[in-house]
């Protein structure tokens, strides 16, 4: 892989990743699903490989020389992580298996601390399910209530509505940083600033940001950063939550087992400091280690060089795109990221999605696992084409065709 100080090396970048020679019903595969999982380079499924095959045994466990290497590996991918999005300390990093897991352990052990009968959980109307349901299911136990930031109908989030949902109950603040939907990029410090100013802690939900540009958690003043491995060129399985160690430290364990405990008694057990109080049981270390790989990786690269890429990348596509008569494109924030999502007149977004896979070109049809921004814009689905630092102009035009021949075959 050889980088151009300005631009990417597209064609050499390429190469790293298998899958992208693949043939799909007799055409090259075109991956525009990025969102949905980012593929890995070979230097990330290599990496593991080795780990599997010449290095695997347990982490934080006896004195075996294995042992200890392995502790190493998995210990340096966690204080790459820490780098890589601006904390202060590595203990802030907890390992998780995804965004979703990572938003469920700050719901069950500080949203339970912290919210009582009567009390208010702020969400953003662009929120995906996993920065949803598990405040639901929080404010169902405690008998909160749940309020939500509306947006307008380019997708943008109305900041003056803040002052007045932000109340004297409201306990936290969930809120996405790049949506999976409309790709609207959030201006997170500026909500955090809000709601700090009225003394309420913010998660954000970086799921659909790590992989797009540079994320600084100590800049913003986020309490709570998570998001997962598998959209940041790395595996399935793990995730991180990052959170102020302050909030680390007051927050009960969630899971309990083995590796989270100083010690245990059949009277009292007690625990280790964070990272390490929660994270029970044995972690999953070549997912970490090859995260680790992942973000060696896209640093290497340069989240500039790559969200000028795909900045690029994302305003041909609705140019060509938004020049389709009956095609609507959903979520046209002036601060937009990576993701193009749009409904095509008289033709079911599954049914779009399945014709363009016929054409090689791999896309996501669905709710995306956002209904509730289904429901905001009246559509029951859209098909949504995601962009990574590997797609080029030319696989946009395949895509812009596969649309068109769609459309032919319903008129
Ligand atoms: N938050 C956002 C913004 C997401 O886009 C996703 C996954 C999640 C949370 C959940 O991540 P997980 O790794 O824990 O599953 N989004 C998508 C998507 O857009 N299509 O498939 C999964």
């Amino acid at each position: 892989m050889s980088i151009d100080l300005k631009t990417l090396d597209v064609a050499a970048i390429r190469r790293d990743f298998p899958l992208l020679s693949r043939i799909l019903h007799g055409k090259p595969v075109v991956y525009l699903d990025s969102a949905v999982s980012g593929q890995m380079p070979v230097q990330v499924i290599d990496r593991m490989t080795k780990y599997q095959r010449d290095e695997h045994t347990n982490v934080h466990r006896g004195v075996s020389t294995l042992s200890q290497e392995a502790t190493d590996f998995y210990e340096a991918a966690r204080e790459k992580v820490r780098k890589f999005i601006g904390a202060g300390s590595s203990r802030e990093i907890i390992w998780t298996r995804g965004t979703t897991e990572a938003i469920n352990l700050v719901a069950q052990t500080f949203g339970r601390m912290n919210v009582k009968a009567g009390d208010e959980i702020l969400l953003s109307a662009m929120e995906h399910h996993a920065n949803i349901v598990p405040w639901q299911m929080l404010a169902q136990e405690k008998g909160a209530t749940i309020k939500v930031i509306p947006m307008t109908d380019d997708g943008e989030l109305v900041l003056d509505s803040l002052d007045e949902l932000i109340t004297e109950r409201t306990r936290i603040l969930g809120v996405v940083h790049v949506s999976n939907v409309l790709g609207t990029v959030n201006p997170v410090k500026e909500i955090i600033a809000h709601a700090h100013a009225k003394g309420v802690p913010v998660l954000v939900d970086g799921a659909q940001a790590v992989p797009h540009l540079a994320v600084d958690v100590q800049d913003l003043d986020a309490d709570f950063y998570v998001f997962s491995g598998h959209k940041l060129s790395g595996p399935t399985g793990i995730g991180v939550l990052y959170g102020k160690l302050a909030h680390l430290e007051a927050m009960p364990p969630w899971h309990g087992g083995g590796s989270m405990i100083r010690s245990v008694t059949w009277e009292k057990t007690t625990y280790l400091p964070a990272p390490g109080k929660f994270e029970a049981g044995t972690p999953p270390i070549a997912a970490a280690i090859g995260l680790g790989v992942a973000i060696d990786y896209v640093t290497a690269l340069g989240l500039d060089r790559i969200a000028a890429h795909e900045h690029e990348l994302l305003a041909y596509a609705t140019e060509r795109l938004a020049a389709i008569p009956g095609l609507r494109i959903l979520g046209n924030a002036k601060d937009k990221a990576s993701v193009l999502s749009f409904v095509v007149e008289g033709i079911h977004a599954h049914d779009m999605g399945s014709l363009l896979d016929g054409e090689g070109v791999v896309v996501r049809a669905g709710h995306h696992c956002a209904q509730p921004i289904m429901t905001r814009f009246g559509v029951p689905a859209t098909t949504r084409a995601s962009f990574a630092y590997f797609n080029t102009r030319e696989e946009v035009d395949i895509l812009v065709s596969a649309v068109l021949k769609a459309i032919e075959l319903f008129k």
